[in-house]
């Protein structure tokens, strides 16, 4: 199993669009254990295979509070969203540090295939029904914070790359003092 780099808004590759899994194998297989152990390391609830470069439509999710919940959703599809929505602060392992509001359907049924392959229907609501929305608009190369105001999306940016900047500075700084 293996860390993977988790890409950071606002990289351009978090907007490409994820193609179907054609087929559930090895490769996919240890994607998924990658993804996991990624996601579990970085301690999210949920992560796409958009934010560790791999734009295919693959998701791993895990909102249970003991972390012994995990859900493999492969090219998922909505069935049905509820009329009722619910509005509640998101964050995103591509977009450290920042929280917002964000509007979602409150309950959601998805069709998806598990790592085995097979066919399943979900039904999610409450936080699993935000997460599995939020990692599908991934796989539409879509990040949380396109649903909030372009004065705050330009603050993120600015936030974000100035980050960057520091750490690629410290790294710097730290090599050539080894
Ligand atoms: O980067 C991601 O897509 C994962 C993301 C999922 C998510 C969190 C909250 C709402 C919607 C989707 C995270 O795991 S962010 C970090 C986190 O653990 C968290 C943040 C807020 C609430 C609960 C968990
Ligand atoms: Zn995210």
């Amino acid at each position: 199993m293996a860390l993977l780099p988790i890409l950071r808004y606002p990289d351009s590759r978090l907007h490409k669009v994820a193609r179907p899994v054609e087929a559930v194998d090895a490769r996919i297989r240890s994607l998924i254990a990658d993804m996991f152990e990624t996601m579990y390391d970085a301690k999210g609830i949920g992560l796409a295979a958009t934010q560790v470069d791999v734009h295919e439509r693959l998701i791993v999710i895990d909102t249970s509070e003991e972390r012994n919940e995990p859900l493999v959703l492969i090219n998922p599809e909505l069935v049905w969203a509820s009329e009722e929505r619910l509005k509640g602060d998101e964050g995103c392992l591509s977009v450290p540090g920042i929280y917002d509001g964000v509007e979602r359907a409150a309950r959601v049924k998805v069709r998806a295939l598990d790592a085995e392959g097979r066919s399943r229907e979900i039904e999610a609501e409450d936080l699993l029904a935000v997460c599995i929305q939020h990692e599908m608009d991934h796989l539409m190369g879509k990040v949380f914070v396109q649903y909030l105001s372009p004065l705050k999306q330009g603050r993120i940016k600015t936030k974000l790359l100035k980050q960057e900047k520091q750490e690629k500075q410290e790294r710097r700084e730290h090599q050539e003092s080894a």
